[in-house]
């Protein structure tokens, strides 16, 4: 197979176990030359991530919670002292108090709302702020999104404003980061039944069910979809695209009603 990616270095955040769309990402990178690291949550996670990132060839697999500033540091680190530097971050993280995700979105109480967006969007600034620092010859940055940023929908609540923040966060970044020739994407992907996703979202499959009705290509779409955008992104042909939110959704957003 044609490896278009070649001896490039991708860091993955956010693998969690073999339905994770970082794991489609991961794939799709692996496939066309790259050559991986990941980081993984907790110990109960590291037994999940360990297999299928050696599975891949891994060089190295480090423990990082970004909402922590030293694990931040640690992590990076880690990757320097191994690596040197990189070419491609994934960063495939999102978290919000289940409560939030539930109910009123009025009823969002402060402290959920911080976790929410510090987790979901602050973490991408700063693992960017790491990465730029290891990415001398420019690179890519990519994250995920949902359309719960700009439509309401229902349950998603603060991790809508998350996301929103989020795209918002891709945009000031892609900015700051051109001139180095890094360049900045978010992936906004349709629902694909990951833990995230059917963690107790009692409605989920009716998601499937719309996206899969009233989509234009009436099709839900796979993490392999989405690794397989993702490494077009970095590619060489992507080389004068930065700062956009693009969606691999079987274009269900353009659809009004
Ligand atoms: P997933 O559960 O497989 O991945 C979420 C990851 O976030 C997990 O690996 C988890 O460990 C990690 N994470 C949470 N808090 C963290 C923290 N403090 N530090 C480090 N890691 C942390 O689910 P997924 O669906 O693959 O989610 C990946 C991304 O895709 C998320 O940003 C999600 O919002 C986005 N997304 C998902 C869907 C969907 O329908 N599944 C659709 C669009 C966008
Ligand atoms: C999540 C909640 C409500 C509706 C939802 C989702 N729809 C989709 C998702 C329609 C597609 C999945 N998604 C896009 C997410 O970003 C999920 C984030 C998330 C999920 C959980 C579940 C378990 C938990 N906290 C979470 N935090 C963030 O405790």
């Amino acid at each position: 197979m044609n490896k278009p990616l070649a001896g490039k270095k991708a860091l993955i955040l956010g693998l969690a176990n073999d339905r994770s769309i970082a794991w489609g990402i991961a794939q799709a990178l692996h496939d066309q030359g790259c050559k991986l690291a990941f980081n993984f949550l907790g110990e109960n996670l590291e037994k999940r991530v360990r297999p299928l990132a050696e599975s891949l060839g891994a060089e190295i697999i480090a423990p990082l919670d970004v909402s922590n500033d030293d694990q931040i540091a640690s992590f990076f680190n880690t990757v320097k002292e191994k690596w040197g530097t990189f070419d491609i971050l994934v960063h495939s993280i999102a978290f919000a108090n289940k409560d939030d995700l539930g109910g009123r979105f009025v009823d969002t109480s402060r402290a959920g709302f911080k976790l929410a967006l510090d987790v979901s969007a602050y973490s991408l600034v700063a693992v960017s702020r790491e990465a730029e620092k290891l990415m001398p010859n420019g690179g890519t940055i990519l994250t995920l999104t949902y359309y719960g940023a700009e439509k309401v929908i229902p349950n998603y609540n603060v991790m809508g404003v998350a996301k929103a923040a989020l795209e918002s966060c891709v945009k000031y970044l892609a900015a700051d980061l051109g001139p180095n020739k890094i360049r900045v994407h978010a992936i906004s992907a349709g629902p694909i039944k990951t833990l995230a996703a059917a963690g107790g979202i009692s409605n989920f499959r009716d998601f499937l069910t719309t996206v899969a009705e009233k989509s234009p290509m009436r099709e839900n779409v796979s993490p392999e979809d989405v690794g397989a955008l993702a490494a077009f992104l970095c590619h060489d042909s992507a080389k004068h695209m930065t700062g956009s939110v693009i969606h691999v959704d079987s274009g269900y957003n353009i659809i009004g009603a």
